[in-house]
């Protein structure tokens, strides 16, 4: 085996698959097209890692949209709607992003991470059997690359526990129900790896990062016994990632598998009983001692201390990222812009491959052969650890915060002082906060990060969109408006540029879902801010309307849940910083006039600890900054929240506790039904989304009326608010203006009636 990776990133370094697909699916160009930029993206990456010193290539690691599809398309779970096209690339891309009478899989977050995957639909009738050869395809060509892969598949027991029941499922029907044939296919496309000379294949198990129950375990049990019963089959490697596996490595320490990936970055605690575990002096144990998650260079005798610990009980130790290399970007030394000092600290997929070769060589040469690279490594380490100055004035105000600063008025009687100072209607009409971003906007940005325009220019061309997005707004009618956000790029991204203590990468992309991307910042130092951000954006909207121009702000957890964070502390301690910048933004809102203030924290739920025992400790700092950052206003000024999902959950509770006088969510979906759950538990103003942004079809008057209706069965007139379920970043003007309107004639019929 070697000292490996568990995966690479797809994208391409300059998102080279993102603009072949989206040119493809615009018809700019054909499928050959396509999978030529492919083909030659898995060369680059084979080639790429080989010549690192890897001992061995993970394959199978491209996918033109997401690994988990590829799975559902291996194993033959293709939902009904979708069986009818024969074109494999065509019938892919209908999955992942729908089409005519078909839409597209439900899509979701991997764990905890910021990469979403499509939910595989299963059912009784579903009929598993091989279908794409996909790994083996991609084995072979490697191979005429003269490289040797690892194909990685999402092992079977993961595969069940993400999928969901297709619609037409029986009562009572569970994606674990199919256990035994899908492990008879895995079998099955294992023999053919192994006929095609596969030394070992990776499975994937991170669902037992997660609690499960004594049920799964069986099952993953059950399935690796038999896997590892089949015959011709290559070497099996089971890796899991995102935490400790705990209970689940003497299940597979017991079967005939020959390999073990640990993640001993999060899940560092699974070396605390590893010398209890018996059958693991038969395998391979993979050390995941570089962390893939995170953008910080290891250190390095710290990781191989680690993998040294494993050597009494396994039976042969290698070195290995924590996790897939896909959620860091591909490499540091593209980047031009970012400090020296900050540099100094970072290490993206390529460095951390060459981190990998390093301990693998200490760990089986020994340190000597490697000392001078290690100890150039530590000396680096100790001069940045001696350099790094905390912010002492921050650490101050934040220890001299009493429980006042967490703290408003009663509801009530801040319900009281905002109708006062308000004077708002009853359901009053209001959106999330971005407008449509032209093709103008876009242009005007880049061109001033360019610096072909000079700040002033920049300014009054923003400033100008900002009125007519007003002005719009004032012509349909709206209650309470926004000034659109032309400024911003991203909303975690703008306020970490503008935020001391992040960093901004110009090609730091990451994958997100399919062919889009993020660049999430990285925090490195603690955070303050150094002059107001929105104020003056804010001021200037609200100068041009006598109605109330909400300030638009992105909440702490939801700027750490997109950004890489320090993990030099904890994480509660970073969102308490962020959430006293915030504080200090909101406050000056405050003073120029803003009455009406929105923090969003779409990522509330996305950061929610895969493990039940540490979830409380969470919630419990997430509403603490979140509280602090908006804690220091009048009772007069009005607080609003927007969050982007409509299942709540082990959130409800968190989610009153934030104590924003409304909350927005998603709802148009699922008609009002969120409102059973958050209704009584959240007893301020409430914006069920009432239709979805995500469409682009006109919601008519009569469908929004009865959005509305349905909503006041469950909230009374006083506490219910209208508007979209999210942004209109990415909606055209001309239909995001029509169903405005379509919106405030609805809340106007509702109030008459
Ligand atoms: N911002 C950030 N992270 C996010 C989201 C976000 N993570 C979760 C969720 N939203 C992911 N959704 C998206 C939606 C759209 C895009 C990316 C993630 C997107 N990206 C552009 C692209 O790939 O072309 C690039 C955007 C840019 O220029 O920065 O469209 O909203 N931080
Ligand atoms: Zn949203």
């Amino acid at each position: 085996l070697g000292s490996t990776v568990l995966g690479w990133p797809r994208i391409g370094p300059r998102r080279e698959l993102k603009r072949a697909e989206e040119a493809f699916w615009a018809g700019r160009t054909g499928a050959d097209e396509l999978r030529s930029v492919a083909a030659d993206l898995r060369r680059d990456s084979w080639t790429g890692l080989r010549d690192t010193g890897l001992g061995q290539v993970p394959g199978n690691t491209f996918s033109f949209y997401d690994h988990v599809l590829d799975t559902a398309l291996a194993v033959g779970a293709v939902p009904e709607r979708f069986a009818g096209i024969t074109d494999p690339l065509e019938r892919l891309f209908a999955m992942a992003r729908g089409r005519e009478g078909a839409p597209a899989c439900e899509m979701t977050k991997w764990f905890d991470t910021n990469y979403h995957y499509l939910v595989p639909e299963l059912s009784s009738s579903t009929r598993l059997a091989p279908a794409d050869r996909k790994a083996l395809d991609e084995f072979r060509e490697a191979q005429r690359a003269g490289v040797v892969t690892r194909p990685v598949l999402v092992g079977p027991v993961t595969f069940l526990l993400l999928s969901k029941p297709a619609d037409d499922a029986p009562e009572g029907f569970r994606p674990l129900d199919l256990l035994d044939p899908l492990v008879e296919v895995y079998r099955d496309l294992l023999a053919e790896l192994g006929e095609a000379g596969v030394g070992w294949v990776q499975l994937d198990e991170p669902a037992f990062a997660a609690d499960r129950t004594k049920e799964d375990l069986d099952a993953l049990r059950r399935a690796y016994d038999r896997l590892a019963a089949a015959p011709r089959r290559p070497k099996v490697l089971v890796a899991s990632y995102f935490g400790e596996l705990g209970p689940a490595v003497p299940v597979l320490a017991s079967t005939g598998v020959e390999g073990l990936a640990l993640d001993l970055v999060a899940g560092a605690s699974d070396l605390d009983r590893i010398g209890e575990i018996e059958g693991l002096d038969r395998k391979t144990v993979v050390a995941g001692v570089v962390d893939g998650r995170n953008v910080w260079r290891t250190d390095l005798d710290a990781a191989l201390a680690k993998a040294e610990a494993l050597r009494p009980v396994a039976g042969r130790v290698e070195v290995s990222t924590s996790c897939s290399l896909l959620h860091v970007p591909y490499d540091l030394d593209a980047e031009t812009g970012l400090p020296q000092n900050v540099v100094d600290r970072l290490a993206f997929a390529r460095q951390k491959v060459d981190e990998v070769v390093l301990i693998g060589r200490a760990l089986h040469e020994g340190r000597d052969a490697v000392a001078s690279e290690f100890d150039a490594a530590a000396a680096l380490a100790e001069q940045v650890r001696a350099a790094a100055a905390q912010d002492g004035s921050v650490r101050r105000r934040l220890a001299d915060l009493g429980p006042d600063h967490y703290r408003r008025g009663a509801a009530d009687v801040r319900a009281k002082a905002q109708r006062d100072a308000l004077g708002l209607p009853q359901v009053p009409t209001t959106t999330i906060g971005s407008f449509p971003q032209t093709g103008q906007i876009r242009k005007d940005r880049a061109a001033h990060r360019a610096g072909e325009i000079d700040d002033a220019e920049y300014e009054s061309r923003m400033r100008a969109e900002i009125a007519r997005v007003v002005g719009m707004q004032e012509d349909i009618g709206l209650d309470v408006l926004v000034h659109g956000e032309p400024e911003r790029n991203d909303m975690v991204q703008y306020f970490a540029e503008n935020l001391d203590g992040f960093a901004t990468t110009e090609l730091g992309w990451v994958q997100s879902y399919g062919s889009r991307c993020v660049r999430p910042p990285i925090l490195h130092s603690d955070v303050s801010r150094p002059r107001p951000i929105t104020v003056e954006w804010a001021r200037y909207a609200q100068s041009l309307s006598d109605k109330p121009v909400k300030g638009m702000l992105t909440g702490p957890v939801t700027i750490l849940a997109w950004s890489f964070v320090r993990d030099d502390q904890p994480l509660g301690d970073s969102a308490r910083q962020v959430g006293l910048a915030l504080r200090d933004e909101v406050v000056d809102l405050e003073a120029a006039g803003i009455r009406i203030i929105q923090v969003d924290e779409p990522a509330l739920r996305e950061l929610l600890p895969l493990h039940e025992r540490d979830r409380q400790a969470y919630l419990d700092w997430a509403v603490d900054s979140f509280r602090m950052s908006t804690g220091g206003v009048a009772d007069s000024t009005q607080i609003h929240t927007h969050l982007c999902y409509s299942e709540f959950g082990e959130v409800v509770g968190a989610i009153d506790g934030l104590d924003a006088d409304v909350t927005t969510v998603e709802a148009a979906r699922s008609r009002m039904e969120v409102l059973g759950e958050l209704g009584p538990g959240v007893p301020r103003g409430l914006g069920p989304g009432v239709y979805d942004v995500h469409s682009p079809e006109i919601p008519d008057t009569d469908e929004l009326t009865g959005q509305l209706t349905a909503a006041l069965r469950h909230i009374g007139p006083d506490r219910l608010w209208a508007n979209p379920d999210c942004g209109l970043k990415t909606r055209g003007e001309p239909e995001t203006v029509a169903a405005l309107t379509n919106l405030v004639a609805a809340a106007r019929r509702v109030r008459e009636s």
